[in-house]
């Protein structure tokens, strides 16, 4: 039976033993540095997804920058661990705060952790049937996603949402469902406090 680990620098599949190593990583510029992918995502990457859609159409002339994602690529197989840093900017489309697309991961029975450097948020949870969650991120908490749970992030606060995930290298992840039909709930401000309240442009239509 051959495995990952093998003997000198070769596992028994003939690829190359991952090596450890260690990474400085935070909220400053030069603790990004040590990641080797990164990505912007602007208002237009989430068409369709803010329930204010005049608020949305106002905005999108501009398109700002919503979030930052840094990764640190791993083999996307079992036992590897994706990570990296999402940096979600305070902001929001009529009412609804600035979020991240949300997704599923494509191995729905794979998990995720999130833990919080700074800033104030949300992680919206949902599943296929029918359950959802909103943990709070602050400095030093760290959210748990459950294998087969879609997650969003949503920046409540008035600074930057900084936070470090990591996930099984093998996980995927399957944008389509949340494009389709978003969440169950949106996260808006009402006479200024934070509110979890049913999307009223979800749709129940079965996406597969
Ligand atoms: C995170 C997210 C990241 C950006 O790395 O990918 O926060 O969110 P979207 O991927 O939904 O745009 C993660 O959950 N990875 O699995
Ligand atoms: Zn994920």
């Amino acid at each position: 039976m051959t495995n990952r680990c093998g003997t000198q620098g070769q596992s028994g599949d003939g690829h190359a033993v991952s090596r450890p190593f260690a990474l400085e990583i935070g909220v400053s510029p030069d603790q990004l540095r040590g990641f080797d992918t990164h990505v912007h995502r602007r208002l237009s990457a989430l068409q369709g997804q803010f329930s204010a859609q005049e608020a949305y159409d106002k905005m999108l002339p501009s398109d700002p920058l919503l979030y930052e994602v840094y990764t640190k690529q791993r083999p996307e197989v079992a036992g590897e661990l994706a990570h990296g840093i999402t940096i979600l900017y305070p902001g929001r489309v009529g009412n609804e705060f600035f979020m991240t697309k949300g997704h599923y991961h494509a191995l729905r029975e794979t998990a995720e952790i999130y833990y919080c450097l700074k800033g104030r948020g949300l992680l919206l949870m949902e599943t296929d049937a029918g359950d959802w969650a909103a943990e709070e991120f602050s400095p030093g908490r760290m959210v748990y996603v459950a294998p087969c749970w879609a997650h969003r992030s949503i920046n409540t606060g008035g600074e930057e949402l900084i936070l470090f995930f990591a996930f099984p290298g093998n996980a995927g992840h399957d944008y389509a469902a949340i494009e389709q039909r978003g969440f169950r709930k949106i996260v808006v401000q009402r006479n200024g406090s934070i509110e979890v309240v049913d999307n009223p442009r979800w749709s129940s239509a079965v996406v597969r």
